[in-house]
């Protein structure tokens, strides 16, 4: 359903396309809804998005939260709800939480809602959907499409050209997210997202990542490292560290090379894999600041 996928560069020329063409979907729309990975809530999103959303109300849905802490999640949605937006979990593969998308919409634009039904009308409300590469944005579209009783048809003069999606509770969705950029520039922010998956592993240093990635589950969650792969996780001393501890789970798993040496890209693969995948748990990289909405 997208025109584009994970592989975007965005080099600035791209990003100012991209932005206009943002722009100029918002103002078709009364809310938006912005997709963000439950897991790094701050780093999949687009610092932008305020600004450019500026003025419509904000549905912010906390995906994959099937594989993020579910007492991070709740802190996260009330750090957004302290900043006037609406927030849900969701699940977008299993469907879990799609039902509570239209009445949240709903509640937060009731007053556009009392206002057009003074006036007698009773008008679709209108949403978009905004994130980053690899969030959800097609798997949310395309589970509330099938929910739909119709492909809304195109409405020359109103819509022009868009194809809209018609949700339940009376709502009209564009069928073609917004994908913005993450902020790459920030390491911590890169590594982030490249434990989740959102960078493409082919640009990357996977050994690099896997070792960065062992170090943050070594301090956090030593006992999920130490009951998945049978080995000693803590105290872990430095880079040195973290690279002994991967070719520990290298050995656990028999991944050799000739010569009995471990081979230790597959085992930061494994890794990678395995924790992206939800298999050691679930976890939250990032908490909202402590002491409500920033
Ligand atoms: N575990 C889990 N995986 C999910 C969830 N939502 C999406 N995914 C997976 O995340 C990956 C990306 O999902 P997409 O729906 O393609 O994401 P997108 O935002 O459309 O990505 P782009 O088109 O690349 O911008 C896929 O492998 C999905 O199966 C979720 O709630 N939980
Ligand atoms: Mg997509």
């Amino acid at each position: 359903m997208d025109r584009q996928g994970p592989n975007i560069q965005w080099y600035p020329g791209h990003m100012t396309k991209t932005r206009r063409m943002i722009e100029a979907d918002l103002r078709l729309v009364d809310a938006v809804v912005e997709i963000i990975d439950a897991r790094i809530p701050e780093s999949s999103r687009n610092p932008m998005i305020p600004e450019l959303v500026r003025g419509k109300k904000r549905l912010v849905v906390l995906n994959k939260s099937d594989l993020s802490d579910p007492a991070a999640n709740r802190r996260w949605m009330r750090h957004f709800e302290g900043l006037g937006c609406a927030a849900i979990e969701l699940n977008a593969l299993t469907g879990q939480g799609v039902g509570a998308i239209a009445p949240a919409l709903r509640r937060l634009l009731a007053e556009k809602v009392a206002r057009d039904r003074a006036r007698g009308m009773n008008k679709p409300l209108r949403a978009m959907v905004l994130g980053i590469p690899n969030v959800g944005k097609s798997s949310l579209i395309n589970r509330l499409a099938k929910g739909a009783k119709a492909q809304v048809a195109d409405r020359p003069g109103v819509t022009r050209g868009k194809q809209w999606i018609r949700m339940a509770g009376n709502i009209d969705l564009l069928d073609t997210p917004g994908i913005l950029w993450p902020k790459f520039e920030d390491e911590q922010v890169a590594l982030h997202l490249a434990f989740t998956g959102a960078i493409k592993d082919d640009i990357m240093d996977l050994e690099e990542v896997a070792c960065k990635l062992l170090a943050w589950l070594a301090r956090q969650a030593p006992q999920a490292l130490e009951a998945r792969y049978g080995v000693q996780a803590a105290p872990l001393e430095g880079a040195q560290g973290a690279h002994d501890l991967l070719q520990d789970i290298g050995r656990a798993r028999n991944l050799l090379m000739a010569g009995g040496v471990v081979d230790s890209g597959r085992a930061a693969v494994v890794l990678l894999d395995e924790f992206r995948g939800g298999k050691l748990g679930r976890f939250t990289l990032e908490l909202p600041p402590a002491g409500g909405a920033s």
